[in-house]
């Protein structure tokens, strides 16, 4: 039997070794070796994840392997045996995990995903769906962020057992990029090949951490990326509308779409979300906890330079998004692919003096450095 005595010993010796533990691990010098050994860890889970034929099961520390549990996936024996599939998928699992090592390439994201079909195309083999969604990503020289996304995005649309179709929008040439323009040729485009009902509109460099936040629409324009890493998990202001939002046909319309004339960084997004309210509607929202999404960090932008007009613009939406939006919206199709993963829409938008290039291109002011999804 310990004595009175010996038990404060122990209360005290424990006490001590707890102090030295967080002294330690309060040091910034120590912290970083220990994130580094467990990004080192991660990295060869994620690696023996990509190497097995089926999916790691069950979770680690943060969060389930995107690809569980999908290896079950078969076709009914008979097709009239098809029912509509739940309501709640039961694939759903929660958080994800992701973290982005080097070596990643797209034959081995199209070999993790031997269900979806040419042109990015999926649908549930052993339910009908119950809603049909395309993901339109405005895209250029982001061809590493594009790969992490598709090895995320397939199996996690997958997990909610949606019928659905990844486009990218290529902005061909190197003028200066146009975000919210891109997206309107992707819903043009998008349209033209079948009966969406909804639309995601999602930056290239966005990854969703948890499986909860469903690609489907809402009664109103749905913005999904409520909680990003680079902002704390948090909105960064009350009427953020950026990185990756969801509008059905018939939202889109009523707000004529989005604005053509944002070139360069910045302030179409604040713009779109002005649009939602100005045409009557409201944004509606995940929670902080599912909204979740990590992004890939990226260092400077060619071509993508923050944009000047930004503010003299968005003091004029109200005047101007009847005129300026999808009834306005021109371009020139230059390829559609329909490649393994995605249809690779490239289109030629011009310039802010028109679809011809101007004759000499204009000098940059700013760096748009590690903003997201552009
Ligand atoms: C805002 C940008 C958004 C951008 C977010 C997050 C503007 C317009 C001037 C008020 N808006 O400041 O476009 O998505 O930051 O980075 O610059």
């Amino acid at each position: 039997m310990p004595t009175l005595n010996s038990k404060w010993r122990y209360l005290f010796m424990l006490l001590g070794v707890q102090l030295i533990v967080m002294a330690l691990l309060s040091r910034e010098a120590y912290q970083k070796r220990v994130s580094y050994f467990f990004r080192i860890f991660r990295k060869l889970d994620f690696q023996s994840g990509m190497a097995g034929s089926g999916a790691a099961h069950g979770t680690n520390r943060t969060g389930a392997d995107v690809y569980a549990n999908l290896s079950q996936l078969v076709q009914p024996p008979n097709k009239e045996d098809m029912h509509y599939c739940p309501v709640k998928s039961p694939l759903l699992s929660g958080p994800i995990h992701v973290s982005f090592p080097s070596g990643l390439t797209l034959s081995q994201v199209e070999r993790k995903n031997p269900l979806v079909v040419r042109g990015g195309r999926y649908r549930p083999p052993d339910c009908e769906a119950r809603h049909r969604t395309a993901i339109v990503i405005p895209h250029r020289n982001r061809e590493q962020h594009l790969k992490y996304l598709l090895y995320y995005l397939h199996p996690f649309l997958q997990r909610q057992q949606l019928s659905y179709g990844i486009y990218v929008i290529h902005q061909a040439g190197d003028y200066t990029f146009n975000r919210a323009k891109l997206m309107n040729i992707g819903f043009r485009e998008a349209m033209r090949e079948e009966e969406w009902d909804c639309l995601f509109f999602h930056d290239v460099d966005l990854i969703p951490e948890d499986d909860r936040n469903t690609y489907i629409c809402d009664k109103n324009p749905k913005h999904a990326a409520i909680a990003m890493d680079k902002f704390g998990y948090k909105l960064p202001y009350k009427g953020y509308f950026g990185g990756v939002s969801a509008l059905s046909p018939l939202h889109y319309l009523k707000m004529n779409g989005f604005p053509n004339n944002y070139w360069g960084w910045g302030g179409e997004d604040d713009d779109i979300g002005i649009r939602v309210s100005l045409a009557g509607m409201s944004i509606s929202r995940p929670s902080l906890r599912i909204g979740r999404y990590k992004m890939i960090k990226h260092k400077l932008d060619e071509g993508n330079e923050v944009n000047p007009k930004r503010f003299s613009l968005l003091a004029k939406t109200q005047q101007t998004w009847k005129l300026d939006g999808m009834n306005s919206v021109e371009y020139e199709l230059v390829s559609r692919e329909y490649l393994p993963l995605y249809t690779n829409i490239t289109v030629n938008i011009g310039t802010m003096h028109g679809l011809q290039p101007p004759t000499s291109k204009p000098e940059p002011k700013e760096r748009a450095e590690n903003r997201p999804g552009r």
